[in-house]
């Protein structure tokens, strides 16, 4: 039996965890866990942006905001059993039996492929500041393959001067959470669980199995772990970019992308597969805006020769490039609505309705809205941004009041699909803007065209090219 066997053997079954991030992925990781070991530290800094989280979570209340269902009962749930407390006292990490990290690794240079690993960094010494042997640690944040074995097990053998997979249990098992369904996806996404050798997977799979109700746990090496975390985001933007660019393809073809969608999506039968999703404005998010990056990065420091079409663009990178171009598309988009109506950005009112990255949620982590507005705001346009979820975001002011933000409106410019936009009434719209011809921009295909071009408005849509040319109705 190998030293780390040896060691984990007497330590015994695992009991006391910690959870190193108190965010959208850390608090409920952390009081899933507390519901099925004997105790569970939330470690958050006492930072100026987050600190308060911990006085929130200990008072049994869910510092993360939009429809998380089940999260805050069981916050109160664990705290009432003493079976959970958040602390910024990370010297406690020195009594666990496992921690595990999940702190976010955006890119602060998309361009270099540059990932900010700051923050993540500090969070491993802090870790490695108090590691003890026979301590399985967790990295769950998506990072850069590689990450597990050669820079958190270097800064980790730095910190404690003990060395990873001998004296400690070091793997990768990566979040797979999407916010509105933090704890379901917990529990039934099935969890990938990489090690950096054979008892630091097994360990982890320790951790991890009682916290499943019907996903499974799927063991590999860590490096597999994270190739298979950042790719399965990077198809996902893949797919989105495939839709997107057929639906300028049938914007410039004059048809609609929309019975292109249904028409392949009706393929069907053993092993044909389509995953055809849906075209938009564009993706945000902390997913997908970074992913593909991490796994560009993965290959170039791997320090193996690629081998690859010579002078070919990744084409990863290059759905990047065309899920980004959305919102460019949609200021194109609107430019050719007020041009018709012979008006310019400059001197016209906008009314931007989704400042959230996704429908029905508060999350505004990269919304593509953000380009849309610094690129009209730049041409001389004044916006009012709507968004039912979302109040403010940094100095932006948001409002809540969509008769509001539509009065006087030249244009009015759908950038996520919330519910409350699903059934906004022509005539209505047209009443609070007060022009004859108001532009209507449909990113997210919400609006029915017909009601719209009747009440005399100029309409256009993504993938809407049997709309977007059609006569200007003099209601
Ligand atoms: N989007 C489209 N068209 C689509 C789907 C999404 O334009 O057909 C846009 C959305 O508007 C949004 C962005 O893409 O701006 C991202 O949407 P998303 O549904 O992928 O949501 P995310 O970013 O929260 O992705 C998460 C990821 N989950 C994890 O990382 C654990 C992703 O892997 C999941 O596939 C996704 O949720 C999901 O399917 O729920």
């Amino acid at each position: 039996m190998s030293k780390l066997g040896k060691i984990l053997k007497e330590k015994g079954p695992i009991r006391k965890v910690g959870v190193v991030g108190m965010g959208y992925v850390g608090i409920p990781s952390a009081v899933l866990f507390a519901e099925k070991f004997d105790f569970v530290w939330g470690f958050q800094r006492a930072s100026q942006s987050s600190g308060y989280k911990i006085e929130m979570l200990n008072n049994g209340i869910s510092p993360l905001k939009g429809e998380e269902p089940g999260l805050e009962d069981l916050i109160k749930k664990v705290r009432s059993q003493g079976k959970f407390e958040s602390t910024s006292d990370f010297s406690k990490i020195r009594d666990l039996d496992a921690v595990t990290l999940a702190i976010q690794t955006p890119f602060k240079d998309k361009g270099e492929l540059e990932p900010d690993f700051g923050a993540l960094e500090e969070g491993i010494r802090q870790i490695g500041k108090y590691l003890k042997e026979g301590i399985l640690v967790v990295l769950e944040s998506t990072i850069t393959p590689g990450t597990t074995k050669n820079f958190a097990a270097d800064i980790l053998k730095e910190e404690s001067g003990l060395i990873p997979g001998e004296d400690f249990a070091l793997a990768h098992a990566p979040e797979r959470v999407m916010v509105g369904r933090l704890i379901r996806n917990i529990r039934e996404h099935d969890r990938i669980v990489g090690g950096i050798n054979m008892e630091s997977t097994g360990r982890a799979v320790e951790l991890y199995t009682p916290v499943l109700t019907i996903g499974k746990i799927i063991p590999m090496d860590s490096t597999a772990a994270e190739v298979t975390k950042t790719a399965e985001n990077t198809f996902r933007d893949l797919q989105i970019a495939a839709i997107n660019e057929l639906a300028l393809y049938c914007e410039a073809m004059r048809i609609n992308v929309y019975d292109v969608r249904t028409g392949i999506d009706s393929l069907k039968g053993e092993g044909i597969t389509r995953a055809i999703l849906y075209p938009g404005a564009g993706v945000g998010g902390h997913c997908l805006t970074k992913d593909t990056y991490h796994l560009e990065r993965g290959v170039k420091i791997s320090g193996s020769k690629l081998d690859y079409p010579a002078e070919s663009a990744s084409l990863y990178v290059l759905a990047r490039k065309i899920n980004d171009f959305m919102p460019q598309h949609m200021y194109n988009l609107t430019n050719e609505g007020l041009t018709s109506i012979g008006k310019k950005f400059n001197g016209s009112k906008i009314a931007l309705l989704g400042w959230a990255f996704i429908n029905n949620s508060d999350d505004t982590r990269n919304t593509p809205s953000e380009p849309y507005l610094d690129m009209v705001e730049k041409d001389g346009a004044r916006v009012t941004i709507h968004d039912p979820y979302v109040s403010q975001d940094g100095s932006l002011k948001i409002s809540q009041d969509l008769e509001e933000s539509i009065k006087g409106a030249d244009a009015i410019v759908i950038f996520t699909g919330h519910k409350q936009y699903l059934n906004i009434k022509a005539s209505a719209i047209k009443k609070l803007s007060g022009h004859k011809h108001p532009v209507i921009i449909d990113g997210r295909n919400v609006i029915d065209p017909d009601a719209f071009i009747k009440e005399g408005f100029v309409y256009k849509g993504i993938g809407r090219g049997d709309k977007n040319y059609h006569e200007i109705c003099n209601k």
